[in-house]
């Protein structure tokens, strides 16, 4: 592939060039306005533009519409006009012609939908024509799998191309270097400066029961001096939720009608080394409740404030979730419920999107087994093996990928209760 740089006045011009050396299928990477160099005052715009080498990737000139906009040559929609004969057959013809109308609309759908598709793998190498297919189904964005695989042939050799554990490695590398470092595990406050750990998040997504692991976690295997704190007076039988917890880990368990009381919830256990805070859950869209979730956060110093989020929740949805909660500035993201999804493209992207450090990933209902220390490349793992899985799956010639039972975390399972120390 051959990647260049253009300089114009306009970005037609720019192109026109860009096509006149590389031919008709240079493909548009990027674009974005540089000053002039000799008229201080305008700017142009450079483009940067890749080209393939014949034979080498899927190249524009084979991407056909698939479906003749109208139907086939010749094909003429059906005269459903209403003949005045019977009422019942006009009507009859009527709801026939609007039907027909449905299914073009949505023909023309399915086609757009598709010709954008495929256009988007344009510029991508041959080999990885499959992998483009495999690593949008488990969730990441066109944009986001074409960046991963345009120039990959540049570090690997055309035999690794053809490798899907090469290509893996090549993927993992890639996913990871766009997140940020990773939370790192929960440290314990110095005695007399207890570490403040809070969860807020939607309804629903596994707050309590990820405060119940953690807790169990450092209370019971690590004997770390620890507190319960609830705010959560809003659903009924939460506060019992988290009592049971509570008695079974023998932690001290108080719940805070108001900030006020928070706040002295805090100051009664500034012998612990940690208090962790559980909140109501909320949704989004309810902006007086989340004032009030505020107004908690408001009376807690230094809190270290985690946002959960379903690892199968939609990328808007995510991005949704992550402007509302942003309560108080958060250090770290969970990641939970990875157990329901197999599109672990959605909480790579959320991380990424979001830069919010992952901190941990909970797999299961069991406290505490279901919860792990986040790793970047667990994560990453996680999106390539699905989709080479998918990968595996739509060419169904590789048995040797089929899936373990038990999953494919990356992970053993002697490992599940690994939080570091
Ligand atoms: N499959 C699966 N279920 C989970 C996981 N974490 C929690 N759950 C389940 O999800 C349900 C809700 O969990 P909670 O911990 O009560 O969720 P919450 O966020 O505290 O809920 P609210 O306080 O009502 O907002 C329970 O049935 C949990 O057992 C997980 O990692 N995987
Ligand atoms: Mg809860």
């Amino acid at each position: 592939m051959k990647i260049r740089k253009y300089r114009a006045a306009s970005i037609k011009q720019a192109f026109a060039q860009a096509r006149a050396e590389l031919g008709e299928d240079a493909v548009l990477l990027h674009q974005r306005k540089v000053p002039h160099p000799s008229t201080p005052g305008l700017s142009l715009v450079e483009i940067t533009v890749a080209a393939d080498l014949p034979g080498d990737r899927v190249a524009a000139s084979e991407i056909r519409p698939f479906f003749v906009e109208g139907g086939e040559p010749g094909h003429q929609a059906p005269r459903l006009e209403p003949s005045g004969d019977s009422g019942a057959k006009d009507a009859e013809l009527l709801r026939m012609r609007a039907e027909y109308d449905r299914l073009r609309e949505e023909m023309a759908q399915v086609r757009s939908l598709l010709l954008r598709q495929a256009q988007q793998s344009v510029g991508v190498p041959r080999p990885l024509a499959g992998w483009y297919t495999a690593l949008r189904e488990v969730g990441l964005s066109a944009d986001r799998v074409h960046h991963l695989l345009v120039g990959l042939d540049e570090v690997l050799t055309p035999s690794a191309l053809e490798r899907p554990e090469m290509v893996e490695v090549a993927l993992v590398q890639r996913l990871v270097a766009e997140l940020p470092p990773a939370r790192g595990p929960l440290q314990p406050g110095p005695p007399g400066r207890p570490r403040i750990f809070v969860i807020v998040g939607p309804t629903g997504v596994g707050k309590t029961t990820t405060i119940a692991k953690l807790a169990a976690y450092y209370g019971v295997q690590r004997h770390v001096p620890i507190a319960l704190v609830t705010a959560d007076t809003y659903r009924i039988g939460a506060v019992g939720q988290l009592r049971t917890y509570g008695e079974l880990i023998r932690a001290p368990l108080d719940v805070a009608y108001t900030p006020d009381e928070l706040a002295e919830h805090i100051q009664r256990h500034q012998d612990k080394q940690i208090i962790f805070v559980d909140t109501p859950g909320r949704s989004p869209s309810d902006t007086e409740q989340l004032e009030v979730l505020r107004s908690f956060m408001a009376v807690l110093e230094e809190p270290d404030v985690h946002i959960a989020v379903a690892a199968g929740t939609s990328a808007e949805d995510a991005r949704n979730v992550l402007e509302h909660f942003a309560v108080a500035p958060p250090s770290g993201l969970i990641v939970t419920k990875l157990d329901e999804t197999s599109l672990y493209g959605l909480a790579y992207t959320t991380v990424r999107e979001s830069q919010i450090p992952l901190a941990y990933l909970t797999t299961g209902q069991r406290v505490p087994e279901d919860i792990r220390l986040a790793q970047n490349v667990e994560l990453a793992q996680l999106v390539v093996r699905m989709a080479r899985h998918r990968l595996a799956q739509a060419s169904s010639r590789d048995e040797a990928m089929a899936v373990p039972p038990g999953g494919l975390y990356p992970w053993a399972e002697s490992q599940a209760l690994g939080i570091g120390h």
